[in-house]
């Protein structure tokens, strides 16, 4: 009856295993959490609930299970760019997004709502934020949004997109409404902004301009220090590799620098 995908098939599996490779593998630091208690306090926020009458509060139990710390210089938030901050952050190895958390990862790219009645889970159907604000994903991403801009210190790295037709830095997004006001100023040097344009894709918007210039005035007003880099260099190598001749790429080789010095043909 929903607009919104159905519950993912295995959901529990898939959590349970998620919990138990992020502790053992992908962030041994995080040692000593009870991925089967966390699963408790995860499904006990929809399971057999009206999936819109869910909350943020309702994950609480849930977060304080599974909340870690962030490495310091390591946190990555961003808006409209999923499958680039997953390549680049490569699994917590270069940069930890809230997706590459123990508590972040419950939730990525997965989809879950309860139904009154056994077994309390919709795998038909689940609703849309358009249909009900307070569904189970969206609390879910809000009180783990919160509580991983709490945790982040150092520098902060926020990676837009240059190209998005909703402004590069949504003013309702995310990062603009459950991020941004969390920060912890006293832990935090310095603001990072990447406005990464795709390749190929139009460049709507840019450092100091749009709603880049908003997000800059904003971090300005609450007195924090930031830089902003148009399409920065790392991070273009990396949308680069799937499109080594296209025009956008030619500027981005890593000869850049050595090119001057090569006089060929050899
Ligand atoms: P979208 O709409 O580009 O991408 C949504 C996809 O990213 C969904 O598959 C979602 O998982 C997954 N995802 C990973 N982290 C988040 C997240 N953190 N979040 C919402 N979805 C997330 O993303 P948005 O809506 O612009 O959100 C980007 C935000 O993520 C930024 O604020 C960034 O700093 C933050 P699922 O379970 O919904 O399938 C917070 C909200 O980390």
């Amino acid at each position: 009856i929903w607009k919104g995908e159905g519950t993912t098939p295995n959901l529990e599996s898939i959590v349970i295993g998620r919990c138990y490779e992020y502790i053992a593998v992908v962030n041994p630091s995080v040692a000593g959490k009870n991925c089967s208690e966390i699963w408790k306090a995860f499904k006990s926020a929809f399971i057999n609930k009206d999936p819109c009458n869910i909350f943020p509060s309702d994950y609480e139990l849930f977060i304080n299970l599974s909340l870690h710390a962030v490495p310091p210089d390591k946190s990555l938030f961003w808006e409209n760019n999923q499958l680039l901050v997953t390549g680049y952050s490569d699994r917590a190895r270069r940069f930890m997004p809230l997706s590459d958390t123990l508590f972040g990862g419950f939730g990525d790219f997965l989809t879950w709502c309860g139904k009154a009645g056994s077994p309390g889970i919709d795998y038909n159907s689940c609703p849309r934020t358009e249909e009900c604000e307070h569904n189970p994903v969206e609390s879910f991403w809000r009180i783990a949004s919160a509580n991983y801009a709490k945790q982040s210190s150092g520098v902060i790295n926020i990676l837009l997109n240059g190209s998005a037709t909703g402004g590069a830095y949504p003013v309702q997004g995310f990062f603009a409404v459950y991020e941004l006001p969390n920060f912890q100023k006293e832990k935090i040097s310095e603001i990072q902004i990447w406005v990464m344009d795709d390749v190929g894709g139009p460049d709507l918007e840019s450092c100091g301009k749009g709603s880049v210039q908003i997000l800059e005035n904003r971090l300005k007003a609450l007195g924090y220090s930031h830089t902003c880099t148009d399409n920065y260099r790392s991070v273009r190598l990396l949308q680069c590799l799937d499109h080594l001749n296209h025009p956008d790429c030619a500027a981005v080789s890593l000869l850049h620098g050595a090119a001057q010095i090569y006089v060929g043909p050899w």
